[in-house]
């Protein structure tokens, strides 16, 4: 199928090898190892890790890769085969966080975290390479942060556990970056399976491997990447939290986790003269739900069930949660109307991509139905692969 002949050629362009030969071509020796994280498509759940919440994400097979070899005299020197600009070069006790732009600053707030915390971490030389789409909400920066974390977990044997390294890597995004992220992406790229989606309890960070064999069932999730940028800097998702952290106290709760979805009608009563923050409110505390009801169902093996939550899921988004646009409403309803099991946008929302549960056989009609759409709207063409779930963060060589 044409999405199938799209994935064969975005996964590995690139491989190990071609990252540890293209370090030793930038900094003229072999690299010590090399080590990829994932980005994620989120399953469901979608902005409840800042509200004490439920996610849902599994791994994709597009990942960032880091060759690297540590450095006895403090300086860290970056360099991406994606990026223009050659190596960027800093000394690791002049790291100071503020607002920066640029994709070393990913790399540079991890090392920056482990100092901050304790960690005897040096300076290192790195190189990377990523088949994972930046700006398309499949957590690029998340793979970034999480790959550097975990190279340099190995390189000066630091001994954190992965969800220690998607804290450090969080942190680097919060504090050093700048973006106020919860902690669903991190932990996606540091600690998902293949063959399994991640249910992640974002208050205790207790998680559960499920079994989502999505081949084996005869099913495929579609991934529509819509080519619109989606950006978590620009103050919306900002926005949205403290929409969140507004509902909370109006409601006298730590986080919108602790409204029991039973109780949500006397919740929004409560509500009735501040719409806004009432739609808020209705959004997280349904989503959480149905993160629930989807582990349900995949747990009584009745994974094409999952299809009308996930379309009830980007229903919440766009009517109350607003953070939809017409390029992810169309690509969900004409894959629905194509008969899709369900649709949903994946992540922060504003753009990025949307994901599509579908019959096997249904695949190719479905993508090419959404691709037809595109077109007739006068829209960019949307980028369609199949996602697998797949390894999280790993050594390759
Ligand atoms: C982005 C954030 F980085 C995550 O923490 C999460 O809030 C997500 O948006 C929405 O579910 O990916």
């Amino acid at each position: 199928t044409a999405h199938g002949a799209a994935t064969a050629a975005t996964e590995r362009p690139h491989g190990a090898q071609h990252t540890a030969a293209a370090f030793a071509a930038v900094y003229g020796a072999a690299p010590t190892g090399t080590w990829a994280a994932p980005g994620r498509v989120n399953l469901i759940g979608e902005h409840t890790d800042y509200n004490d919440g439920f996610v849902m994400p599994f791994a994709l097979p597009h990942t960032f890769l880091a060759a690297a070899s540590a450095r006895t005299d403090g300086v860290l020197r970056l360099h991406s085969g994606g990026a223009d600009g050659g190596i960027v070069e800093l000394r690791i006790d002049a790291l100071r966080p503020a607002p920066q732009g640029g994709w070393a600053a990913y790399p540079a707030g991890v090392v920056w975290a482990m100092r901050e915390a304790g960690l005897p971490v040096g300076g290192a030389d790195l190189h990377y390479d990523s088949t994972v789409p930046t700006g398309a909400g499949l957590s690029s920066s998340a793979a970034l942060e999480v790959v550097t974390a975990l190279a340099l977990n190995d390189l000066y044997a630091l001994g954190q556990e992965p969800q220690q390294l998607a804290r450090l890597a969080q942190r680097a995004e919060n504090a050093f970056v700048g973006v106020p992220c919860g902690i669903m992406d991190q932990t996606a790229a540091a600690c998902c399976t293949e063959g399994h989606a991640l249910f992640l309890d974002t208050r205790d960070l207790t998680r559960r491997q499920i079994p989502f064999d999505l081949a084996g069932e005869g099913l495929r999730l579609l991934v529509v990447d819509t080519r619109v940028k989606h950006e978590l800097g620009d103050g919306a998702y900002a926005e949205r939290r403290a929409g969140c952290e507004r509902g909370a106290r109006a409601l006298g709760v730590r986080a919108l986790r602790d409204v029991p979805y039973a109780h949500l009608p006397e919740a929004l009563a409560g509500l009735a003269d501040d719409p806004v923050t009432r739609a808020t409110v209705r959004h997280i505390v349904t989503e959480n739900h149905r993160v629930e009801e989807v582990v349900a169902l995949l747990d009584a093996g009745r994974t094409r069930a999952i299809g009308p939550l996930l379309t009830a899921g980007h229903a919440s988004l766009r009517d109350d949660f607003k953070i939809s646009c017409r390029e992810l409403d169309l690509a969900v309803d004409t894959a629905n109307a194509a008969g899709a099991l369900g649709a949903r946008m994946t992540g922060g929302g504003f753009g990025g991509s949307a994901i599509v549960l579908v019959e096997e056989a249904d695949a190719p009609a479905v993508g090419a139905a959404v691709t037809g759409a595109f077109a007739a709207a006068g829209h960019a063409a949307p980028r369609i692969f199949e996602a697998v779930p797949s390894a999280g963060a790993h050594r390759v060589e």
